[in-house]
């Protein structure tokens, strides 16, 4: 008779299997919008499973072991369940750059607390592919750290991390030797294990690496930059999993390796970037059109000035109205007044769709987020490719805080941080109408040149309060 006997550490390397599955499944269902939150418990399962076993298996639970790892989750519980219940929708790229980067620490963390444990053996035996894995760790932990920092504060606006890109000559070839020498100090470290002095100058060059890549990319290729870095998190992790010789944090890691690379070559697609440049970090360089300054702007050019009447005269004759939601619907919560007024309009016998541009908003799929919560059905809303040969036939193409990905100046502005960007066509209505408060410039800092364009007109005001009056505007006619 087959007798099974399995050992405990076959029972461990089940239970990684098994949690790895939940995580392929969790990612398969966070593909789509209705089974992303599935999705979301399905990959947490998961990864309860791998931090109970490892915590009971690996650790050994000892009462000690046990009360320094239980105190550090709890811990990093509240602070996490803190900042998650606090942040604002449209403060999601800053959560994820900073989650990025404590993610990139800790793999560095783990890699030279491994490397000193190992050091500190009266004949230490080393491997060279664990001392490979330290060096490959602590290098993309730490590029993954300080790069994350610098998009924190970027996206944040904080003034020491200025939006505009910021490059100097032999930039690309200074990044790539110091890639190059972080390689050879693994290799000495490889060579000769005793040289701590070696990880700690990839500890140093590669936090460098992680400012020169990121501060030398523009604002709006943000997305991508913060994409770039979950994928390299999860690199990090992989590695310290190799230097640990543990399997789920290696596919772990792997998995948000892989999904990371592949989010950024979509979102290198959708802003018509290299990902070359991006990995290289010179993207939206060139100085740029001047900025619009606050509440007036630079232009001595005149905008034409419109109030909820005009425009819903306008509404009214259109056969069609694209709405374009950006940025500014999502602070001002006007996603609600937004769907009231296409029923409206539906009501009337007036087609209405909703152009949904990539990265419109300040995380992917914002825009589908806050529309699906007020019930737009989801048929309405085009992405770029379907909705832009749409606007010449459209009426109206209704902006409703969106900026950046709305301006002209992307198509054939050479030294717009901008250019190259596709852009949703709205100056090819008949009619654009734009909602916001004032001349104010959008994430990009430039200048829109929609504004000032013969078919334009603003309705300026807060995007919930310009709509509701457009909604009473209609229902008056
Ligand atoms: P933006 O270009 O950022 O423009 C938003 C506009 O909304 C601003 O010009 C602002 O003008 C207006 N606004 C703000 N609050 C408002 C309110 N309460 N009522 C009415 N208007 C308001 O937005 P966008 O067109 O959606 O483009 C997104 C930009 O963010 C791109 O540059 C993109 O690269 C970047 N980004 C995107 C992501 C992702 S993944 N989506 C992540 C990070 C960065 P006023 O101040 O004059 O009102």
């Amino acid at each position: 008779m087959l007798t099974l006997a399995l050992s405990k550490a076959d029972y461990l390397n089940l239970a990684y299997l098994g949690a790895a599955v939940l995580f392929i499944f969790g990612l398969k269902l966070l593909s789509s919008v209705k089974t992303a939150p599935k999705g979301n418990m399905v990959s947490a399962l998961g990864m309860l499973v791998a931090c109970v076993v490892t915590l009971f298996y690996v650790t050994g639970a000892t009462a000690i072991s046990l009360a320094w790892i239980g105190g550090a989750m709890a811990l990093g519980a509240v602070i996490g369940l803190t900042l998650a219940l606090k942040v604002q929708m449209t403060g999601m790229p800053q959560m994820v750059a900073l989650l990025n980067g404590f993610g990139g620490i800790a793999s560095l963390l783990v890699a030279i607390a491994d490397y000193l444990r190992t050091g500190a053996f009266d004949e230490p035996i080393w491997r060279w592919d664990g001392l490979a894995a330290t060096g490959l760790a602590v290098l993309i932990g730490g590029v993954t750290f300080t790069g994350s920092l610098v998009a924190f504060g970027k996206l944040q606006g904080l003034k020491i991390t200025p939006g505009r890109p910021i490059q100097f000559p032999g930039q690309k070839a200074v990044i790539a030797l110091m890639i190059l020498g972080c390689l050879a100090l693994t290799g000495v470290l490889i060579a000769e294990p005793e040289s701590a002095w070696a990880v700690w100058a990839i500890v140093g060059v590669s936090m460098l690496l992680g400012i020169l890549l990121v501060v030398g990319i523009g604002g709006a290729d943000m997305p991508v930059v913060i994409s770039l870095l979950n994928s390299y998190s999860g690199i990090a992790a992989s590695m310290a999993g190799f230097v640990l010789g543990n399997q789920a944090l290696i596919i772990t890691g792997a998995l948000v390796g892989a999904s990371g690379i592949i989010l950024t070559q979509i979102m290198c697609k959708a802003m018509n970037r290299s990902l070359l440049n991006v990995l290289f970090g010179g993207v939206g360089a060139t100085g740029g059109s001047p900025s619009a300054g606050p509440g007036g702007g630079q232009t001595q050019q005149r905008v034409r000035d419109m109030t909820a009447e005009d425009v819903a005269i306008q509404l009214e004759a259109a056969g069609l109205v694209i709405i374009v939601p950006g940025y500014g619907m999502a602070v001002a919560q006007a996603q609600h007044a937004v769907a009231e007024l296409g029923e409206l309009l539906e009501s009337r016998g007036i087609a209405v769709r909703y152009a949904i541009h990539p990265v419109a908003g300040r995380m992917p799929g914002h825009m589908n987020v806050l529309l699906a919560e007020a019930n737009v059905p989801y048929e309405a809303l085009l992405d770029l490719e379907q909705v832009n040969p749409e606007f010449e036939q459209a009426g109206v193409a209704l902006v409703i805080g969106a900026n950046d990905v709305t301006n002209p100046a992307a198509r054939h502005d050479t030294g717009s941080p901008i250019y190259g960007m596709p852009i949703l066509d709205v100056d090819k209505a008949r009619s654009v109408v734009v909602i916001k408060r004032s001349m104010r410039s959008g994430f990009a800092g430039v200048e829109n040149e929609l504004y000032f364009m013969p078919n334009c007109g603003m309705l300026f005001g807060d995007a919930k309060a310009m709509t509701q009056a457009l909604v009473n505007a209609v229902e008056d006619m």
